[in-house]
């Protein structure tokens, strides 16, 4: 990777040929200037969701904020790329789709010269693209394009904010939206964008956006449920991979290598989280992703991998004995994670249950069964919670205290971890809620300890080991 250099030199005959650029859809595709945009059926997708998709987000929240002001700023490219492959934060993205680096957001649901959804993009830079890539600019077309009122230099922000939360503004208290951490939390980029904010703007009530944009984004469309669909298959194919792979003698990393491989293969971005592949004692490590121990025999691994795709990750933890067959005490607690995890599933009653119910169903299940580990019942060792939403983020946004809504996206993977018998077993799948129930979206994945053991055993008939 080349090293940038330290002073930035603008050079005259760059911006001649940023000049050039012709700005109709398809040049502005296919010069790359939008990182994420594709024609589908004659229309523009951003981030592989129709625009007025986003649009219909903005509308929504400005209903719910009427008079107020909302502001986001999203992420920044800082490195030219050494650090991470860019991502565009969250809430940003969900609203606008825009995946330009260094981009701000504002919403005035009363209007800023006639215009209400106003996008900031910075003005392009030919030495900065250079180095990160072509990234579409500000005007006029780029709004038409994008789907908003106008779209603006990013050096404009400040001006037209403080224009739109004029003293008027101020004095009948109406509320800025934006993402406010108020003193908790450690430094982010909005963090210190609240910060200036009350700082400059005295009288300014500063509302946070974050509870109305997790109650929004807990519900996902049909776009978005495509989406986690593919994430869901991309991982369950890395985890086949590593079914039909594992044996004593490798090592963890290079079933995360498998996982890895199947989730770039597939266009996935990166792992949603990074890769838990935990043998042996470190089944048992919930969190667990040096991914460095050598597998033995009569190991389980638990192996717990979501690939991430256009921003929307997935969530599936498979358990495996590691020679191809359980042995009669890993069996019967898998089959007891596994049964508590369907009758979690069956408890599921539509617009009544809440996560709290299911976690309810499948502890209690686990702690009426007979298996014991010394004197204590089996429920000791269940020891995290039942599952959580997934979406953009893994431990995905939105409150978990009402019945979990039609379009809610989430796991379920009880897990029993006994250290003292180094046997962990985890089983995670993805379920989306419909009118009628819970639709397995990860329901191709085996996860039957018979299905298992058999499909290992094809695997290995055609190698050796
Ligand atoms: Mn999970």
């Amino acid at each position: 990777m080349p090293f940038p250099p330290f002073a930035r030199r603008i050079r005259p005959f760059a911006c001649v040929v940023c000049a050039l650029v012709l700005f109709h859809t398809l040049s502005l595709l296919s010069a790359g200037l939008i990182g994420n945009a594709a024609e589908r059926n004659g229309s523009l997708q951003l981030g592989n969701q129709p625009l007025n998709e986003y649009k219909a987000r903005r509308q929504k929240l400005m209903n719910q904020t009427k008079d107020g002001v909302v502001a986001l700023i999203g992420d920044l490219e800082e490195s030219n790329g050494i650090d991470r492959k860019f991502r565009q934060n969250d809430n940003f993205l969900y609203l606008t789709g825009v995946d330009t680096p260094g981009s701000y957001l504002l919403l005035v649901p009363e209007g800023y010269q006639t215009a209400r959804e106003i996008l900031f993009l910075p003005a392009r830079d030919p030495q900065q693209e250079r180095w990160t890539g072509p990234q579409i600019g500000p005007s006029e077309e780029t709004a038409k394009l994008l789907g908003f009122d106008k779209v603006l230099a990013t050096t404009e922000f400040s001006r037209v904010l403080n224009e739109v939360t004029n003293s008027e503004f101020r004095s009948k208290g109406k509320p800025l939206y934006t993402v406010d951490y108020g003193q908790a939390g450690s430094r982010t980029r909005e963090r210190e964008f609240t910060d200036n904010l009350r700082k400059s703007a005295t009288g300014l009530k500063l509302m946070d956006v974050r509870p109305l944009l997790a109650e929004m984004r807990k519900v996902k469309s049909a776009s978005e449920i495509a989406l986690l669909q593919k994430a869901v298959d991309i991982s369950n194919e890395g985890q086949m991979d590593v079914l039909r792979n594992i044996a004593p003698g490798k090592y963890e990393y290079e079933m995360e290598a498998l996982v890895l491989a199947a989730f770039y293969r597939n266009g996935a971005e990166r792992p949603g989280y990074p890769c838990i592949v935990g043998s042996g004692i470190y089944s048992t490590v919930l969190h667990y992703n040096k991914n460095k121990k050598q597998i033995e025999d009569g190991d389980t691994v638990v192996v717990d991998v979501g690939a991430e795709f256009s921003q929307y990750t997935a969530d599936l933890t498979r358990t495996f004995p590691a020679n191809g067959k359980f042995t009669p005490r890993q069996r019967e607690i898998y089959q007891l994670v596994l049964d508590a995890q369907e009758a979690a599933a069956k408890g599921f009653k539509p617009g009544e249950s809440t996560m709290a119910d299911l976690n309810y169903i499948a502890r209690d299940f686990i702690h009426n069964s007979p298996l014991r580990s010394g004197e204590l019942t089996m429920d000791t060792f269940f020891i995290h919670g039942l599952g959580h939403f997934i979406g953009m983020n893994v431990h995905d946004v939105g409150d978990y205290s009402q019945p979990l809504p039609v379009g809610a996206v989430f796991t379920i993977e009880p897990g029993i971890y006994i250290p003292s018998e180094k046997i962990g077993v985890r089983i995670e799948d993805n379920y989306l809620v419909t009118e009628k129930g819970l639709e397995k979206l990860s329901k191709n994945l085996p996860s039957r300890p018979e299905e298992i053991e058999r499909l290992m055993a094809e695997a290995r008939r055609g190698k050796k080991f």
